[in-house]
């Protein structure tokens, strides 16, 4: 075997024997490089005859290029086997099952809320719904409110830094009371004629449920919180038919007629007389106790002319109460600020 064929040889051991391109360069080096076995071979040339330097460099250069044929066949087979390696390393199995979007589902308040809607819209009630940020009159003075009453100052309303078109101070509506302003006042107007003629107006029959916002933050209040109110105005409304309404309500709601309802004196500004309704379940763990559930009343004279009707002749009642509350008792939650702090683990229970 001649010195060339030796060389060749070797060099397809060592490229063979590197595992990885880092090391086939390496090896490279030791042929090709600049201090390379072939290199050397190749300066040697020069202290040859010019006629033996011929027909040496031909087998030389001859013999470098099967070292650069067998470097190249090596390259591609470590490259071949690295992007087999990769393309197990990435593989899909793409008969696996897709993974599903989880299903959402209402918030227990909402859910709550809508419960309250059905009811009362099968006694034929309205839903109404409109402005958060509300003007002084509808909140408070509308509404029979006292100038300086405890109730509009900054301890327990939200003010906003803003005032309306007419320079009116804005808040954020302690209740709902004043989105049934609103709309008694405008049933009252769309029937103007009607009632200038004597003849009957078609009663008003609304809810207001939405969000309502004080100055309170403990385990049984929010600074936001959720109120549904309730009126019905006509010729001939009395405090029979409100505690008949709310009864009624109460047992759909709960969905047991075993429970019992008690009307208890109190006082609110906007009714006269007024009272707190109580509620107490014939069974389960709150058996016998009596819960305060709602405020209610009949609506006071001075409100019902500011809703642009004549209290000689319009008469109803209307009543208040906190969803919240009623999500509370309905679900067994005791305590309120978990159904705002968005916790999934809590929320999704209730789908
Ligand atoms: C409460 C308050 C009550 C009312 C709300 C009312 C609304 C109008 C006219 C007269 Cl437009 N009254 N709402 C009446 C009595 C009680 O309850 O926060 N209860 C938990």
């Amino acid at each position: 075997m001649t010195e060339l064929e030796q060389l060749v040889g070797s060099a397809r051991a060592d490229f063979a024997a590197a595992p990885n391109p880092a090391e086939l360069e390496n090896a490279k080096a030791r042929y090709l490089g600049k201090a390379g076995r072939v290199t050397e071979l190749l300066k040697a040339l020069a202290s040859l005859p010019p006629d033996e330097k011929k027909a040496q460099g031909a087998l030389i250069n001859q013999a470098k290029q099967q070292v650069e044929v067998l470097l190249t066949e090596r390259r591609e087979s470590l490259a071949g086997a690295e992007l087999e390696r990769q393309l197990q390393a990435e593989a899909l199995d793409v008969t696996l099952p897709g993974r599903r979007r989880g299903t959402g589902g209402l918030h227990p308040v909402s859910r709550t809320m809508e419960r309250i809607e059905a009811i009362f819209g099968s006694m034929g009630f309205e839903v109404a719904d409109g402005p958060e940020i509300e003007t002084d009159w509808y909140s408070f003075t509308a509404l029979n409110n006292p100038e300086n009453h405890p109730a509009r100052s900054m301890q327990d309303t939200f003010y906003v830094d803003l005032k309306d078109a007419e320079g009116r101070w804005l808040n954020l509506r302690p209740h709902t009371s004043p989105m049934q302003v609103r709309y008694a006042r405008t049933h009252a107007a769309r029937h103007a004629g009607l009632i200038a003629a004597g003849q009957a107006m078609p009663d008003i029959r609304v809810i207001a449920p939405g969000r309502t916002y004080r100055v309170d933050s403990d385990a049984t209040h929010s600074p936001m919180f959720h109120q549904c109110e309730g009126l019905w105005i006509g010729e001939n409304v009395s405090f029979k038919d409100l505690k008949s309404v709310f009864t009624d309500f109460l047992r759909q709601f709960f969905d047991t007629d075993d429970l019992q309802v008690r009307f208890r004196p109190s006082f609110f500004p906007f009714t006269e007389p007024s009272a707190e309704v109580d509620l107490a379940f014939g069974d389960g763990p709150l058996k016998g106790k009596w819960l305060e559930v709602a405020g209610s009343g009949q609506v006071h004279p001075n409100v019902v002319r500011n809703f642009g009707l004549d209290p000689e002749r319009y008469i109803g009642f209307a009543f208040g109460m906190g969803p919240d509350r009623l999500a509370m008792l309905r679900y067994g939650v005791t305590d309120l600020r978990l159904f705002f702090e968005n916790d999934l683990r809590f929320l999704s229970q209730f789908r």
